[in-house]
């Protein structure tokens, strides 16, 4: 486990943290002119629009902001269902754009025991559709959705492959063919990461159409590629009022700079239709990338955000993840927000949560589990005030 490098599609793979090259961070607060942002209103009017626009340009694609229209079917309702406890409602999230569709299931539990409308967690599902049983036959530590309910949240999720599969010669087959084509032929349009991100904003536009969810407290969850997904979607979308983003990594919350890992180059080569065709020009030439990852996390503030990490997950960087969120925080400063990350990277298993940029460093491995949705629940409680 000491292995200081690893050889993977024909690159040497960092593990040594002293052979992490010296770095400069793209400043978060000085706009591309030089002009330093010292107030929220200059950060929302100026640096804010152009760190979105250089993500867009540089990095995951842009997002469309037109379609034509959105119908949502509820499929099948359970007002009983986990013995009782929770109101299921399966939905179809049908999308137009000049005259053809896409649609894509939602299943969503609500929990009985209420007196108001339920925050809600929404999953970007990657792993098995068995993982979000509806039927609940199966039941999956990944989505934890009983747990979940007797914390008195409703729990969601969408798969992410239903609206661009999860393939590089069939990402297109989905919302891309069908609604966007013109997408297809850019450099800077969207790809996979950039579809899931925009299909939970779907999901949010259903949310508030549906009097039984709190639509100020919908909580958007990822793992791994669902976590990149998940900050993604947050940073365009600020209906999303909190955020957890597990072991999401390179082109996630860990630094790409730090070349650590899973560098840039080795998830274009792995992955290269999650992220826009611009972005190919950095996996030689990280330091001409105009952003880094915890401009991503700026983009979150001021509202609360979580990320994890796991011991045996070095290809996500862990500690590069950590300083991702310590080199956001000026972001969160600007709003007066309460952040109280230590200078140095936090123990196994000591979560983070009385500060609006949560974190925990958690043992085992690459994976979405019981113990970090506990941390989220309680992150949630903390900073939803409930
Ligand atoms: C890995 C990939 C990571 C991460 C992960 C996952 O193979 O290199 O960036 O996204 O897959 O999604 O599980």
């Amino acid at each position: 486990y000491a292995q200081k490098t690893d050889r993977f599609m024909g690159e040497i793979v960092n593990y040594d943290e002293s052979t992490v090259p010296t770095y400069t961070l793209p400043n978060i607060l000085l706009t591309a002119k030089g002009k330093k942002i010292k107030n929220v209103s200059a950060w929302e009017k100026q640096r804010r629009p152009e760190i979105l626009a250089l993500f867009e340009e540089h990095v995951y694609g842009k997002t469309p902001a037109h379609f034509d229209s959105l119908k949502f079917i509820v499929t099948h309702e359970n007002k009983v269902a986990m013995s009782g406890k929770a109101h299921l409602k399966e939905i179809t999230i049908t999308a137009w754009n000049d005259g053809r569709s896409v649609s894509f299931p939602l299943v969503l539990f609500i929990p009985n025991k209420r007196t108001k409308p339920a925050p809600v967690f929404l999953l970007i599902n990657n792993r098995s559709s068995r993982n979000t049983d509806p039927k609940r036959i199966e039941k999956s530590t990944f989505w934890p959705a009983e747990m979940v309910i007797d914390s008195g949240y409703a729990i969601a999720a969408f798969h992410h492959s239903d609206v661009a599969p999860d393939r590089k010669d069939s990402y297109q087959n989905g919302v891309l063919k069908q609604l966007f084509p013109a997408e297809l032929e850019k450099d800077n349009g969207m790809k996979a990461v950039g579809v899931w991100a925009w299909a939970a904003s779907r999901v949010m536009d259903y949310f508030k159409t549906d009097t039984d969810i709190d639509f100020n407290k919908v909580a958007l969850v990822g793992h791994s590629r669902g976590g990149k997904t998940a900050l993604w979607s947050a940073a365009q979308d600020q209906r999303f009022a909190m955020v957890f983003s597990s072991c999401s990594g390179s082109t996630g919350a860990s630094l790409a700079r730090r070349k650590y890992g899973e560098t840039i180059s080795l998830i274009n080569k792995q992955f290269g239709y999650w992220f826009n065709n611009n972005y190919k020009k950095y996996s030689n030439d990280v330091n001409s990338l105009p952003v880094d990852q915890h401009m991503l996390i700026g983009l979150i503030a001021p509202r609360p955000v979580y990320t994890t990490n796991a011991t045996e997950d070095r290809w996500a960087d862990p500690y590069g993840s950590f300083l991702s969120l310590i080199h956001a925080k000026p972001v969160y400063d600007l709003y007066g927000r309460k952040v109280t990350l230590p200078a140095n990277m936090p123990g196994v298993n000591r979560p983070i949560i009385h500060s609006d940029i949560g974190y925990h460093f958690r043992a085992g491995k690459h994976d979405l589990n019981v113990y970090d949705w506990t941390n989220f629940i309680r992150f949630a409680n903390l900073h939803f005030n409930l």
